[in-house]
């Protein structure tokens, strides 16, 4: 059976990738809620809503567990929902903030993300709950979503955005970044140019899939095949976008097979 994998649209891709890299032999069905995104900018009830209507699409394709790549959905819904539906969820948000804990010497982590990310608390309280003494900086950085997908991760609107945003980050001396946004990872050149490459940044995307392949093996639930896993796309509304920007994500072409 496939995984499901989750996301309020494009950037959810970042964490397929990683998935596909680690389990070369799971497939995968990847659900972006492309018609309604973004989740980032919306009240924890209308992200509860849009998640479970997208989890009941997912339960449609047989699948044996849900990856939710998208981290406003993992902040505010994914526990929710777990209550509600029998197959076991995977957030991004635990994976992201036990390599923060895992990373930091200073005690000192900064966490950006989406205004629902960050003003849910979610990261800052799971980190808390592994290192009780940290301090956090939690921003949140709205814009980068739309930067990332104009493709200008790299240009000087990006660099002026993020050096506005990560003023306070720097200030506060972090020695650790959570990247606790789908988008984010794109923007790794222009943040670390901002902060200097002394302070480590993490992507909970990379950790997710590290959790995802740990917790199939733990349920016995990993696929036989240890290659050849196949992917299959489903959004919300017109696929073009999503082709062309997800393209550019995966560094190949996606195909769409409904
Ligand atoms: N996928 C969202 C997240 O990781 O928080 C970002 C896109 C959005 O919905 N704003």
């Amino acid at each position: 059976r496939p995984i499901g994998v989750f996301d309020s649209g494009i950037g959810g891709l970042t964490v397929l990738k990683e998935i596909v890299e680690q389990l070369p032999g799971e497939d995968i069905v990847y659900f972006g809620d492309t018609a309604r995104i973004p989740y980032g900018t919306r009240s924890k009830e209308t992200v509860i809503k849009y998640f479970f209507q997208s989890v009941r699409f997912l339960l449609t394709k047989e699948i044996k567990a849900i990856v939710v790549a998208c981290n406003t959905a993992s902040a505010l819904a994914m526990e929710e929902a777990q209550k509600v539906f029998d197959i076991p969820f995977i957030g991004v948000v635990e994976p992201g903030s036990k390599a923060a804990v895992a990373s930091t010497k200073n005690a000192t982590i900064g966490v950006i993300g989406t205004e629902g990310t960050i003003n849910s608390g979610a990261y800052q309280k799971k980190i808390r709950q592994m290192l009780p003494s940290a301090e956090i900086i939690g921003i949140s950085c709205p814009l980068f979503v739309p930067i990332v997908e104009e493709g200008w991760e790299n240009s000087d609107v990006a660099y002026i955005a993020a050096k506005k945003y990560l003023l306070e980050l720097k200030e506060h001396n972090i020695d650790s970044l959570v990247l606790g946004c789908t988008h984010y990872p794109a923007l790794r050149y222009t943040i670390n140019k901002v902060l200097g490459d002394k302070v480590i940044l993490i992507n909970p995307a990379y950790e997710t899939a590290k959790a995802t392949k740990n917790m199939l093996k733990d349920r016995n639930l990993l696929s036989n095949k240890i290659d050849g896993g196949k992917c299959n796309y489903f959004v919300s509304d017109d696929p073009e976008k999503f082709k062309r920007i997800g393209g550019n994500i995966l560094r190949k072409e996606i195909a769409f097979v409904q």
